[in-house]
Parts: C-alpha cells; structure tokens; sequence
C-alpha cells in the first residue's frame, strides 16, 4: 500500500534511505552508499559529511565484461548523496587521478567558488590532491554531480568518463506517497568517434522547423560539402548501461502488484539523448530537473536529452517480466534497458514497442497560464562550423566560439551582463538541425516559448532545444557571481558552444 513520507529526524532519514532505496544494479547495497565520514581529516578540521574519491576502477557492466573508467569511489554510478534543502553540508573532494578535476553540483543554486566550473572562477580539485567543499544545498528535488573537465578530442576524459552520481535533496514537505524509489542513472561506455550520426529528430514537439533557421543552416551545410569538407566527427558508443549494468545483467527492478513506484531517472551520457518506455505501463510525470511541474501528466514514453531528469510515479497494475529500455533497437540490444519483475513472475523479459508519441514540456504546463514580462530580452543564435576544427564541428554563440583550453589557466570576460533581481528572456535560435540540451549553471529558467507556443510555469536547467526552432527561457538573475551557459552535449560544450554571465 501507499503510504505518505513522514518528517524523519536526520538519523532516521539515512537509515530510512538505505531501506526505500534501490540501486537495482546487482551491486551489494552496503557499497553503494556514501561513506558517512571520512577518517582523512586534515589537523584542526572537522569531519566532513560526505567523501567522494575520484578514481580510476573496473566497473562489471555485465558478466565478464569489465570496463576501466574514473569513477566517484571507485563504482558506477557515483554514491546518491541525500541532502536536506537549506542544510549546510561538507563534502571532502579526493582527487586521485593525474589530472586536475571539476565536480559541478548540477542544478543547485550555489556560489561560483563552490560550483565546479573553471570558467567561473572554481579552484580544480588538484591531482593527487584534496578540496573541501560545503554550501547549503538548494533547490529540492533531484539533481547530480559531475565532471565539469573539458576532454575534447580526448574520450578518456570529461563525461565520457564515469564521473556522475545522483544527489537527492529532500524538501521541507514530501508531496507524493509512493511505496518504493528507483533511481536510475542511463549512461554509456565505450565510445569511438563517426564521421556524421544518427541521432533521433522526430520525437519533439512542437516539430515545425523555423524556415529562416532552416535555410541558413542547411546553407551553410551544403557549401562546406562543396568545399570538400566531410560531415564533423560524432561519438557512438559500444556499451549502454542503467545503474551501470547492461540490460539483462544485475540486479531486476523488482516490484509487487498495485504498488507505486517513484522512479528517478539521470540522462548521465556526455552525448547522447535517450527515451525510456516500460510495455503496459504508463508514467505520471510529476517533476522535471527535481523541479515538480504545475501539471502532472500521463506519459508513455520519457524522452530525456542529456544531463536532463525525470522523475515520475508507476502504477504496477500489469503483472509479468519487462523491459524497462531505450525505443532505440540497436542502443537496448546493447544495454540500455532494465529488468522490471514482478514478484512471482518468472521468465525472459518481453519488450513491446510503444505506439508513435510524441514528448511535449508543454504537457506538464499550467493550461492558459502566461509569464511574466521580462525586464530584458538576450538574443542568441547557435551555429554549427561543419568540420572547421580538425575534423570536428565548431560551435559558435552568436558567432563566437568559446576558448577551448582544456585546463583554463584564467578566467575569461563574461559576454553577457546581468543585474541582481532582473528578470531576463533568452532568445536562442539553432541555425543546425542538432537537438541541443541547452543548460544554465546555478539558476533555474522558465520555458516560456518553445518554436511559437507559449507556455509557462515549467522550470528547468536543461531544455532540449529542436532543431531549426527558436526557443525563449526565463530566468531571475538571483545568484550572483559568474555564471555559465552551455550546451551539455559534450562535443558541442567542448568545441565552442559556451559563454559566460556576469553581475554588474
Ligand atoms: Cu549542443
């Protein structure tokens, strides 16, 4: 049966966690938890609240097939940290690998110093070295760390690596009542560069592309062909994992009839975006980026573009042994889905493909609501240079390409400037047919115009922005300190497709 979340004093709340959380990744439940106190501590420091180690270590995605990456405590995926909204907390950062590191605490509204990005003044974490870190987590809801490390044409590095965990803020007030949590972290391994790929396009709604957008950019696309160029190089990847096993191997989801299970799912990939899609099954969005929406809604399918969360409830009204997995064939023959089994049900797990859907942000709005005016408007346009950096594409912000050294020494000037309290609307225009995860470090955005359709009351830190459209987001410049703004997808970021807000 259901049953409401009551208010846990904090003891309770970490052994309670180890108890409703599932990690159905076959890995015992003891290693995958955090360690609750580091016994490094420096002289006159106090023990931190969490310790995180980045290493190198096998990780077992399925039998015998054991992969080398660097990892958050030697384990993939990183430990989920449970903070407390507006509970001060101390994290120890070890870095015991050769290279410098950022851990960005994704989604949270923090200073810059704290945030884990270079370009906004954060220290690295130094090889063989340690950084302390502490800050008041907030908002609620789900978000996550990562590497916020550039790797560029190096696919050892930056998010091709196994630098992701999950960090649960628990709010003040539990809205939902559910039996059971599931977190699940979708993530590949294995990586090789393509000349050209095939992402999926068509999944987005609204789907109409901008004619002008079109044209410009498919202009430019068929003039550096002419020229000889080859597309830009493109990442594929071998091996797809949930919670760090391929599908069939490790531990099933494992449920019992007419329960409720509140499902956290992290698109952790550098590049890619995923869907995720349970046959006879439907989920009830009820948040987006950790963020509740104003309207919950039944869905199908979950469409996710990297670095993007979903959280959802699952009736489990349709008893059997399934797949949890990726509509993408060739990507869930190759892991990326996961056993759902429901007590007293045995068998191989069937997968049934959903029927066409399509997945809107606007579902999930309040009907008829509109936003504020904004007190100023940004124009941005994001255009892809077609091969124009040894190969690989170039991204340019309203026709600049951010510096791209991969350990910046200095901190470059902000391109756009912001006053405290303002309210300000970017208006960013994608010239490339690429869906890009267009993401805002330290702040949440309203969506408030997506390829024509207005909307309002949706916040996020990432959004899928189509191909060819133009898409407005709101935000309240209400963080000060620098501030980056990026595409998440990893050669994108990484080839130009950054700038930086002030405070002035
Ligand atoms: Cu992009």
């Amino acid at each position: 049966m259901a049953r409401r979340l009551r208010q846990r004093n904090p003891t309770d709340r970490s052994i309670e966690s180890r108890r409703r959380f599932l990690w159905s990744s076959g890995v015992a439940a003891g290693a995958v938890l955090w360690s609750p106190k580091s016994l490094v501590v420096g002289p006159g420091e106090s023990a931190p609240d969490y310790t995180l180690r980045i290493q190198a270590a096998p990780i077992e995605v399925a039998p015998n097939r054991i992969l080398s990456t660097v990892t958050y405590n030697g384990q993939f995926p990183g430990p989920l940290l449970r903070f407390r909204e507006g509970r001060l907390v101390t994290i120890d950062i070890f870095n015991d690998t050769d290279t410098p590191e950022q851990l960005h605490w994704h989604g949270q509204k923090v200073s810059a110093e704290m945030d884990g990005a270079a370009e906004e003044g954060t220290p690295y974490i130094p090889a063989h070295g340690k950084r302390r870190v502490s800050f008041t987590p907030n908002p609620a809801g789900f978000r996550f760390y990562h590497t916020h490390n550039r790797a560029g044409a190096n696919l050892f590095a930056g998010q091709y690596t196994g630098q992701v965990g999950p960090v649960y803020i628990e709010p003040k007030e539990e809205p939902g009542r559910y039996d059971r949590e599931v977190f699940l972290v979708l993530k590949e391994f294995e990586p090789t560069l393509s000349r050209g790929g095939d992402m999926a396009q068509d999944f987005l709604w609204p789907s109409a592309p901008d004619k002008a957008l079109k044209e410009a950019g498919e202009t430019a696309m068929t003039a550096s062909l002419a020229k000889g160029m080859p597309y830009g190089y493109e990442v594929g990847y071998k091996v797809f994992t949930i919670n760090g096993h391929m599908l069939g191997h490790g531990e099933p989801i494992r449920v019992k009839q007419n329960e409720r299970v509140l499902f956290h799912i992290l698109n952790g990939s550098a590049t890619e975006i995923r869907s995720l899609a349970l046959p006879g099954h439907s989920f009830q969005v009820v948040a987006l980026d950790g963020n509740p929406v104003p309207r919950s809604a039944p869905v199908p399918v979950l469409w996710l573009g990297t670095a993007e969360r979903v959280s959802a409830m699952m009736e489990m009204n349709h008893p059997g042994v399934w797949t949890l997995g990726d509509l993408d064939n060739d990507d869930r023959r190759h892991g990326m889905g996961i056993v759902v089994e429901y007590a007293g049900r045995s068998g191989p797990a069937q997968w049934i493909a959903p029927p066409p859907f399509r997945w809107s942000y606007t579902r999930f709005a309040r009907p008829g609501a509109s936003a504020p005016s904004p007190d100023e408007t940004m124009e941005m346009s994001f255009t892809k240079h077609n091969a124009a950096d040894a190969g690989f594409n170039r991204w340019t912000i309203n026709g600049v390409a951010f510096p791209n050294d991969t350990m910046p020494s200095e901190m470059l000037p902000a391109t756009f400037h912001l006053k405290q309290g303002k309210r300000y609307r970017l208006r960013m225009r994608n010239t490339s047919d690429d869906i890009h995860p267009i993401h805002l470090h330290r702040h949440s955005f309203e969506l408030t115009n997506l390829a024509g359709t207005s909307t309002a009351g949706i916040l996020k830190d990432v959004v899928m922005l189509g191909g060819y459209q133009a898409y407005e987001i709101d935000f309240v410049a209400d963080n000060p300190g620098p501030t980056l703004f990026h595409c998440h997808q990893q050669l994108h970021m990484d080839f130009g497709f950054m700038t930086l807000f002030d405070y002035v």
